[in-house]
Parts: C-alpha cells; sequence; structure tokens
C-alpha cells in the first residue's frame, strides 16, 4: 500500500475514531433517560481498536470474511458501517437506547450486520474459531465455499477468561488456517493496568497450541529510533519496562515524563535520548504498532500467508488512543466530558452542522469508503434445509427402556433417512458414548479433516476417524461443547449451510457450559442438546454427577425449549418434532416473539422405564391427539375416571410428573384408588411449553385487563378444579407455579438437596418421591383445598 493510500485510511480513521467517541458522548450527554441510570459506554476501548478496525474493514477484509468485535469497540464497528453507507444516521445518536444500537455487538438486535454477537468476555473470542471448525465440517462433507477469514478482535485481559484456553487447546480447533486472532494490547483491563509483561508467557501458550504469532510493536518512529546507533538500549529498555511503568507515562509530559520514563534505567538509555526534545520524547515512546496501519495490514499479510494453522496477532495499542483520556489506568469507564469533546471536534476540523456527516463522496477517502461497500456487500443467506424431517422413526421398544437409549436409536434411525440423515451432526465433551452415541458414531463415522488410521478393532464401536464422520468429538470442555453447538447452528448463515447439531453432555454439567449454552442462543443458534443421565436417579453416581437445578435452569433459559420425556415414543415424538422445526429455519428466537422455539434441550435418564402405561394411554387417545397433546407438553397418562370407573364420585386429585419418577407416580394413583380416591397422571413432556402457554395467556389477559383462560396445552391434560401434586427428579421449584396456573392447591415434591450415592429407591425415599409420600402429599393437597 502506497503512502497516499495509507493517508486515505488514516483521515478514515480519524473519522471513525470521532465518531465512536461521539457516539458514545452523544447517549450519555444528548439523552435524558428520565430514570437516572448511567448510559455509560467505553470511548478508551474504542479508541484502542480504531486503527486496526480501519485497517480491516477498509483495506483487508472480503465479503465472506466474518469478524467478531471486542464487545467495547462496538461504537468502532457501527461507526464504521455508517461509513460505508450501511447504517442509517438516526442511529448514531441512539446507543444503548430501545431500538436502537446495542451496548455490545449483537446479531440479532443490531440494525447493521453483526456476525458474532460478543459481551461476555472470552466467549466472543472464541466462537470465529469454532465457526471456523464448522466450516471445515461444511466443506468437507457438502464441497467448499468460497474462502472466508474468521477473525476475532479481542481484548487483552479477554484472555484471562479459561474458555479462551479451552478452544485453543482442543484438538477439534487445530490447524485452521483461516483464523486470525488480533489481541487489543492495550495492557489495561476494566480495573488496571494489567500487571508485568505477560506477552511471552501468552505466546508460549499459543505456540504450545500450534498457533502462528505476530507482534505488532512498534510505530514508524520508534522503529527509526531503534535503528538509530545505540538505538538498541532504548528498545531493551522499553522492552523490559513492566506494564504499570510504561502505561504511567501517557499521563506526564515534560521532564516529568522523561525522569519517570528513565527511572531505573540504564545510563545509555539516558544518553541517547537526551537530545530528544521533551515535547517529541512522549509520542515517540508511545509509539505503538497498533495504531500503525502499514504494520497492522502487514501483520494481517502474514497472517493470511500460514495457512496451516491459526494465528494470532498481538497489537500493541493505547487504551483511549488519540483522545485526552489516553492510557489513563482509570479509564475504562471515563467519558470525555463535553469540554473535551468540543475540543476534539474542532481538532478535526469539524464543527455542530458537520459532526455527523460521512465521507465527502468526491474526496479520495469517500471514494473509497464506497468502494469497500460494494466489495463488503453480501447475498443473503437460506436458514431453512429444504428438507422433511419424518414425523417419528421406526424405533420400538417392547421391553422397559432408558430415555438415553431412546435418544441414540432415534438418532441412527433418522442417520439412515435418506435426506435427513447427511445433515445430522453431533458433538460430546468425551461423553459420547456415556450417553448413547455409540450408534450413531458406528452409523456415521467420526470427524477428522484427514482420514486417521485406526489402531484398535471394537467390535462394538467403531471409531474411524475421516473427513465423511458426521461426529465431531471435543476434549472434556463444555464451554467448548456450546460454543460448538452454538455455531453449527449458525452454519446456514456463517457457512451459507443449514445443519442438524445434536449435542450430549451429563446433565449436571450443563451448568458448565451454561454461559455458552446463552451465548448461543442468544445469538440465535438452533440446535438439540441432550442433558443425560440426570438428577439423583443416576443413584449410585452420586451427588457430584446428579443434577437438580438443571429442569429450572432449562426452563428458564429464554431461546431454548425444555423438554423432558418419559416414554420412548414420547421421546421419538419430541426428538423429530425439535429437529424438524429447525430443518424448517424459522427465524431465531430473540428476533421472533420470545414464545418461539429456538434450541432444543433434552433432559433425559438411564432409567428403564416399563413403556406399557404410555401404551394404554396411547390406545386411550389415539397417535394424533396424543402426539399433539406430547408436542404441547402434557398428556393425561391415567384417566382416573377410566381407569377407575367405580370412583366417579370420589375426590379427584391429579398426580403430575416428568420423566425417570412416572413408575412411581403411577404406584401412588394406584394406592391412592385403593384408599378411595380418584387420581390421574399427567406426564409433562414439556414443562417449558407448558409455562410459556401459560404465561401467553396472563400476558394477554394483563395487557387487555381481561381474564386470562386456562391455556389448551394445561386444559387437555389437567382438570382446573382437582388439587396437584408434581413430582420431579429436580428441584420441587421448577414446578410449583402449576398450583397458580390451574388456580387450584399444589404440594410440589422434589430434589432440594445435594444429591448422594445409593440406589434409587433409597434416593427416592430420602428425597420424598417414594409412592407413599406421593400418597401423602395427594392426602395433604386435599386438605388444601378451600
Ligand atoms: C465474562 C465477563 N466478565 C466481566 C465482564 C466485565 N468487563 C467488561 S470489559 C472488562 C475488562 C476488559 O479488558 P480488556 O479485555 O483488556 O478490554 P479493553 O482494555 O480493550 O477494554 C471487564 C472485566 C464482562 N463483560 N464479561
Ligand atoms: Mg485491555
Amino acid at each position: 500500500m502506497n503512502q497516499h493510500d495509507l493517508d486515505v485510511l488514516d483521515e478514515i480513521q480519524r473519522r471513525v475514531l470521532w465518531l465512536a467517541t461521539r457516539i458514545v458522548d452523544a447517549a450519555n450527554h444528548d439523552r435524558d433517560t428520565g430514570d437516572g441510570v448511567k448510559v455509560g459506554g467505553h470511548q478508551a476501548s474504542s479508541a484502542s481498536l480504531v486503527t486496526a478496525m480501519t485497517a480491516l474493514w477498509i483495506a483487508h477484509l472480503d465479503a465472506a470474511d466474518r469478524v467478531a468485535v471486542k464487545p467495547h469497540a462496538s461504537p468502532v464497528f457501527h461507526a464504521i458501517q455508517y461509513l460505508l453507507g450501511n447504517l442509517d444516521r438516526s442511529y448514531l445518536t441512539r446507543l444503548r437506547a430501545r431500538g436502537g444500537l446495542q451496548s455490545y455487538p449483537s446479531r440479532t438486535k443490531d440494525p447493521d450486520e453483526v456476525d458474532f454477537s460478543t459481551g461476555s468476555v472470552g466467549l466472543g473470542a472464541a466462537a470465529p474459531l469454532f465457526a471456523a471448525a464448522t466450516r471445515r465440517y461444511v466443506d468437507a462433507h457438502f464441497g467448499p465455499r468460497p474462502r472466508s477469514r474468521f477473525i476475532a478482535l479481542i481484548g487483552d485481559a479477554e484472555l484471562d477468561e479459561g474458555n479462551i484456553w479451552e478452544a485453543v487447546a482442543d484438538p477439534a480447533t487445530t490447524g485452521l488456517g483461516d483464523v486470525m486472532w488480533l489481541v487489543d494490547f492495550n495492557r489495561q483491563s476494566l480495573d488496571r493496568v494489567v500487571p508485568g509483561v505477560r506477552i511471552n508467557q501468552w505466546r508460549g501458550q499459543f505456540e504450545a497450541a500450534g498457533w502462528h504469532v505476530v507482534e505488532v510493536k512498534y510505530g514508524r518512529r520508534l522503529a527509526a529510533a531503534y535503528a538509530r546507533p545505540g538505538g538498541d538500549a532504548l528498545r531493551d529498555w522499553i522492552d523490559a519496562m513492566p506494564n504499570e511503568q510504561y502505561q504511567s507515562l501517557f499521563g506526564l509530559a515534560g521532564p516529568a515524563l522523561r525522569k519517570q520514563f528513565l527511572d531505573g534505567a540504564p545510563e545509555a538509555v539516558a544518553a541517547f535520548i537526551a537530545d530528544i526534545p521533551d515535547d517529541e520524547l512522549g509520542p515517540l515512546v508511545t509509539d505503538l504498532g497498533g495504531h500503525d496501519l502499514a504494520a497492522l495490514l502487514d501483520a494481517y499479510a502474514q497472517c493470511d500467508a500460514v495457512t496451516d494453522r491459526p494465528s494470532v496477532v498481538f497489537a500493541y495499542t493505547v487504551k483511549g488512543w488519540g483522545l485526552p483520556i489516553a492510557g489513563n489506568p482509570r479509564n475504562h469507564s471515563a467519558l470525555l466530558t463535553t469540554e473535551q469533546v468540543d475540543a476534539l471536534r474542532a481538532a478535526h476540523g469539524l464543527t455542530a452542522q458537520t459532526e455527523w456527516d460521512r465521507l465527502d463522496p468526491a474526496t479520495a477517502a469517500g471514494i473509497r469508503a464506497g468502494e469497500r461497500r460494494e466489495a463488503l456487500s453480501r447475498v443473503p443467506r437460506e436458514r431453512a434445509l429444504g428438507v422433511a424431517v419424518p414425523e417419528t422413526t421406526r424405533v420400538r421398544a417392547n421391553k422397559p427402556i432408558s430415555t438415553q437409549e431412546v435418544f441414540g436409536r432415534v438418532l441412527v434411525d433418522l442417520a439412515r433417512d435418506p435426506q435427513v440423515g447427511r445433515y445430522l451432526v453431533t458433538t460430546a465433551p468425551d461423553v459420547a458414548t456415556s450417553t448413547n452415541l455409540a450408534g450413531f458414531i458406528n452409523k456415521t463415522g467420526v470427524f477428522a479433516p484427514t482420514a486417521q488410521r485406526s489402531w484398535n478393532e471394537d467390535r462394538m464401536l467403531r471409531w474411524t476417524e475421516s473427513p465423511a464422520g458426521q461426529h465431531i468429538e471435543l476434549g472434556i470442555s463444555e464451554m467448548n461443547l456450546f460454543l460448538l453447538l452454538g455455531q453449527l447452528g449458525l452454519a446456514w448463515d456463517l457457512s451459507g449451510q443449514p445443519l442438524l447439531p445434536v449435542g450430549t453432555v451429563y446433565d449436571p454439567f450443563v451448568l458448565r457450559g451454561l454461559d455458552a449454552f446463552l451465548y448461543g442462543t442468544y445469538s440465535g443458534s438452533r440446535f438439540v442438546v441432550a442433558g443425560t443421565p440426570s438428577g439423583i436417579t443416576l443413584a449410585p453416581e452420586g451427588g457430584a454427577h446428579q443434577s437438580t437445578i438443571t429442569a429450572s435452569v432449562g426452563l428458564e433459559l429464554p431461546g431454548v425449549t425444555f423438554v423432558e420425556p418419559a416414554y420412548a415414543v414420547t421421546l421419538d415424538w419430541l426428538l423429530c418434532d425439535a429437529l424438524g422445526q429447525i430443518a424448517a429455519g424459522s427465524p431465531p428466537p430473540a428476533t421472533a416473539a420470545p414464545t418461539e422455539d429456538g434450541a432444543y434441550y433434552f433432559r433425559l435418564s438411564t432409567r428403564p422405564l416399563d413403556q406399557a402405561p404410555f401404551e394404554a394411554a396411547r390406545a386411550r387417545l389415539g397417535d394424533a391427539v396424543l402426539r399433539r397433546q406430547v408436542v404441547a407438553g402434557a398428556y393425561r397418562l391415567v384417566d382416573a375416571h377410566q381407569a377407575y370407573p367405580h370412583l366417579a364420585d370420589a375426590p379427584v386429585v391429579q398426580l403430575a410428573a416428568s420423566g425417570a419418577v412416572l413408575p412411581e407416580v403411577l404406584t401412588a394413583a394406584a394406592e391412592l384408588a385403593e384408599e378411595g380416591i380418584a387420581a390421574h397422571v399427567v406426564d409433562i413432556t414439556s414443562l417449558d411449553r407448558l409455562y410459556r402457554a401459560w404465561q401467553r395467556t396472563l400476558r394477554q389477559g394483563v395487557r387487555t385487563a381481561t381474564v386470562p383462560s386456562v391455556p389448551g396445552a394445561l386444559r387437555s391434560a389437567f382438570d382446573d378444579r382437582a388439587p396437584v401434586v408434581t413430582v420431579h427428579d429436580a428441584a420441587s421449584h421448577a414446578m410449583a407455579w402449576l398450583g397458580s396456573a390451574l388456580g387450584v392447591p399444589a404440594v410440589p415434591l422434589g430434589v432440594d438437596e445435594f444429591g448422594q450415592s445409593g440406589s434409587v429407591a433409597e434416593l427416592y425415599e430420602l428425597h420424598d418421591l417414594l409412592p407413599g409420600s406421593i400418597v401423602n402429599a395427594a392426602l395433604a393437597a386435599l386438605t388444601l383445598r378451600r
């Protein structure tokens, strides 16, 4: 790039700096929210990345490239999109306003095209790595797409997050030559100047993981000074200087700066800088490469040239670059005063009339922006898969069987489906076999970028690794599981190929990956995850492996439909339905109504259940009606009036339960009948869908000031007069709302303590889940009736 082009880029980056700063300023000073809550925004963190981002968008990226932007640099992203003509001017004064620019880049809520949501530091950094792993999979199975570079712009303190290193270390992310991370190495986090000099440690960690590391440390002025005789001493001194000392220089000028800079320095350094005037010394020693356009473009080119492994660029930057708060250790959330903004506006040659203008299209900068807009424009992508997932598979269960086993069998059956099979992709964090994915793996193989020789012949499990494999095996990192699932579910957008992603994880460890789970669904991703085995029904495994709060978590997660089937056919129907919904490609939950489905969370068990009670209900209701109810969230497994006609005038109670505890509930219903009480048994297949149905009618009532009705999904399964006992191998709280929804007394039974080892019966006894306790709870519920 010649000097003229660099000058044009420089002009553009100055306007980007101004706009990014002013966008935050306007949010805080031009708008009265009337609520006294600080609006906030990050001018210093934004300024830090202005050069690197200008260089990327104005001189490096192609339309196919995908970029994650550090959360606190969202104003820079929007400023660039505005200058490219991709964002309406009205948004510039609406950062952090409702319907305006989101505080942190959001795929689903921002008006311009954000590739990766960011916000929870660390996750946005890792997401492009998994998007690249997804692309590698897509290319191997469906033919190569136009090349994309997957880029993450990350804060240096983000490297403290463990998930970064879990992602870097996983074999599933090795060798991804299209990945570039750019670390905004401003040596400051939120609270402080990052202690010491950590670059060597980080470099070593990346290199050990097989990454290509580039440092962009010095700007041209410093590089020229180093090249002069004696310059080595200056370089050595700056390289060795702790971050705290270096950072303190930004607040100083004149002799004070010289004194601080030389504190502890060898004599040769003092001699070398002796003839540099005071007013030039500060700009010289703080001339860092992360603000040198040519140096950055050169680093990007170096990364392009390395195609067999991911690259990371450490760009040394100044937090608050070009602003009066530059380098100040307290600048993370600092806002420029109105006077400082006025001075900055004038320094940028702008006025109150011209401050929001785009680049003049008649100038070289304006022409460049227009060219880049063209070069970066993208074609719309198709969300739907265009294949029909069957409503049911051929999986049959004649003997007692667990939901975990059925799950594996349904997947094997779907893998054989000529339409659907090739789009299924499974993944697990080293628990594929113990969560029953072995059948699927035997059928489809394990994915590896190149075919691997198999050293073991195992008749039960054929672990064949090749580019045709459809299972992506991960190391034990639940964060990586959810990050990968999130990106597989966005493959339609980021890789031009919709997929049907299915992950498995031990249910308690869903919590271990929870933030990444949220990250994926907040990003609008759709996938299936099975938490299995779950609950204290995993009896001998003990408290460390028994999940209790996951049902509540599943219920409450937005953009996730929580399902907990008990019987083989219900699971088959629900899983086919979930995959069918994903294949149909309805809009992501975050943009659609909050009641729409997004991802699906199946909570499963290893307890074999007798299928006869279900078959009885099936005979009674018929498949068409039953399937509709199962998918809607609940059906009456036992109808007391039909099962016990002699109890027509008896008191009625209803026992509602999900999953593994249903045998105890059925026994309790039979015992109650012996005591002259008619007990319906309701199998809740999706507590989440019931809750949403209830909320829908409630909110409708609240908004229109009308009496809310009991929603259909509840009405078809429940009696709205009989008291209810809820029984769940999960925290009792998750189902406790049912009484309110039905307007009847409710007694919730569940597991509200840490688990422990034992037999199923022993543990059920401890938590009042045995039939006797359920009977007593039913009697209590009846006495609570008014
Ligand atoms: C998971 C998570 N923890 C904490 C925060 C709050 N937080 C936001 S920025 C930040 C410091 C980031 O420092 P760095 O990554 O160096 O960014 P920069 O210096 O560029 O602002 C912290 C702690 C967050 N956003 N996400
Ligand atoms: Mg930082």
